[in-house]
């Protein structure tokens, strides 16, 4: 009798906290555990890195073998995971990355590599890495990676070619997109400030707007453009790959480098986007695909990469159409336990089911939670790393997804599982001050770069 109506008594508790609008704590001994999860994690896959890749760019996770890009090694890897070591007080695993990475890492390669790629992890990698340890090796390192890039922008329009030889300059790839375009400017533009040296922030300056300056009568871009003759090659509008970091970095490169030719465009573009790529449902808001001259839609695919913008609408400070798009990108990931690739909201079905370790979703719940201190967006987070902790763990690292469906796992584990994924995973969690946006922005990869 005593245990039933103890049972009732709790069940009153809960419903009045609910009536109250007060939802659980989320205390602070839920955030160390959460932290030391996290840090576990990293540990575990940088020891299989060590153990079964060490120098390749990636851990291969299931076959336990060594992944290289290209001809030659980069150290991926170790660029992009040294600054989330230094965050997180893995001082041992820190000093491995940094020595391999000082020891090793050379860009003198006879190798066509993708520029948007190589610029966002090893660029914006060794920059932080520079700005956080000091060390000149890095920036000397930086200003070599950017000069043998520097080739890619000699086209009529400013806009890059995707691909570039590190060794001779030759480039290919005329057919490129918004967002292998404009997410160089933050990492040249670092590298401009940190050298002396404008070439890197002119070159990406006059990419960057020279997409905005192609958008439609009605403020969309497309999603692949020629860059020898500014024509577009596909209408196609949405904020997912080939498009999303390209408005990132508009933003996010006024906040670094004040210049309001950035914000400028920023404005126009958000609003545009508001107007017509966010499709309100019952289960949050979502951004579908539209034609950039008419506006009209033409698929409402949505999925793993789009949820970035939930977090980049907070951090330009419209923080109610930010909560209303977190609440899709969660229901996205509660439906399957984790998120697929692709999903469309209207008929409420996969449309693309693997899980590559993308960290976009749990980077909204990231500026979510800073600039709300509202603590759903922990509970969000907490379900979100849990999960991946549980389900993509193997002996050796982490692994990717063939399906959120099956939980099927593939031999894959990218470098942006440290540089972005870990790194986010552990920041909601911790005090503000390990990292203060007030002092740095985070690039498409999650580098913090001071702004000055
Ligand atoms: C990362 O390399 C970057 O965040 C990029 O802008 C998008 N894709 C991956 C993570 O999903």
């Amino acid at each position: 009798m005593k245990k039933i109506s103890n049972f009732f008594i709790f069940i009153f508790l809960i419903q009045s906290a609910f009536a109250q609008n007060t939802s659980p704590a989320f205390t602070e001994k839920m955030k160390a555990e959460m932290r030391t999860n996290v840090k576990e994690a990293v540990k575990h896959a940088w020891k299989g890195y060590k153990q079964y890749a060490w120098g390749a760019d990636d851990l291969k996770p299931l076959t336990k073998e060594p992944e290289v890009w290209y001809k030659q090694s980069m150290l991926m890897t170790p660029v992009d995971a040294f600054d989330t070591f230094v965050l997180l007080g893995l001082k041992e695993e820190a000093n491995e990355a940094k020595n391999i990475i000082l020891q090793k890492l050379d860009f003198n390669i006879n190798q066509d590599v993708q520029v948007f790629e190589i610029t966002i992890r090893l660029l914006g990698g060794l920059l932080t890495a520079y700005e956080l340890d000091r060390n000149k090796k890095f920036l000397n390192l930086a200003d070599d990676l950017g000069k043998r890039l520097m080739p890619c922008f000699n086209t009529p329009t400013g806009m890059p070619y995707r691909y570039i030889n590190l060794q001779t300059g030759a480039i290919r790839d005329s057919a490129n997109n918004p967002a292998e375009i404009g997410t160089l400017m933050m990492e040249f533009g670092k590298l401009s400030k940190l050298t002396g040296n404008p070439i890197y922030y002119n070159a990406a300056k006059k990419a960057i707007m020279a997409v905005y300056n192609k958008r439609s009568q009605i403020n969309l871009v497309g999603e692949v453009i020629d860059v020898n003759t500014g024509t577009w090659i596909s209408t196609q509008s949405h904020v997912s790959g080939y498009i999303d970091s390209y408005y990132e970095y508009l933003y996010k490169s006024w906040k670094l480098f004040g210049d309001k030719d950035f914000k400028n465009a920023w404005d126009v573009s958000v609003n545009a986007i508001k107007k017509y790529l966010i499709s309100k449902q019952n289960n949050g808001w979502f951004c579908i695909h539209v034609d950039m001259n008419t506006g009209i839609e033409t698929s409402s695919t949505y999925g793993a990469l789009d949820a970035f913008i939930a977090g980049l609408l907070a951090y330009s400070g419209d923080i109610k159409t930010a909560k209303e798009i977190q609440k899709a990108n969660y229901y996205m990931w509660t439906k399957f336990n984790i998120e697929p690739e692709e999903f469309n909201f209207k008929t409420d079905s996969i449309l693309s089911a693997y899980y590559v370790l993308r960290p976009e979703n749990l980077e909204s719940c990231f500026y979510l939670y800073r600039l709300t201190k509202d603590k759903q967006y922990l509970f969000m987070a907490k379900r979100m790393v849990d999960d991946i902790l549980t389900h993509c763990r193997t002996e050796a690292g982490f692994a990717s997804l063939k399906s959120v469906t099956t939980f099927e796992k593939i031999n894959s584990m990218h470098s942006f599982l440290f540089a972005e994924t870990f790194k986010y995973a552990y920041l909601i969690f911790a005090q503000d001050n390990v990292l203060d946006l007030k002092k740095v922005v985070l690039t498409t990869e999650a580098h913090p770069f001071k702004i000055k």
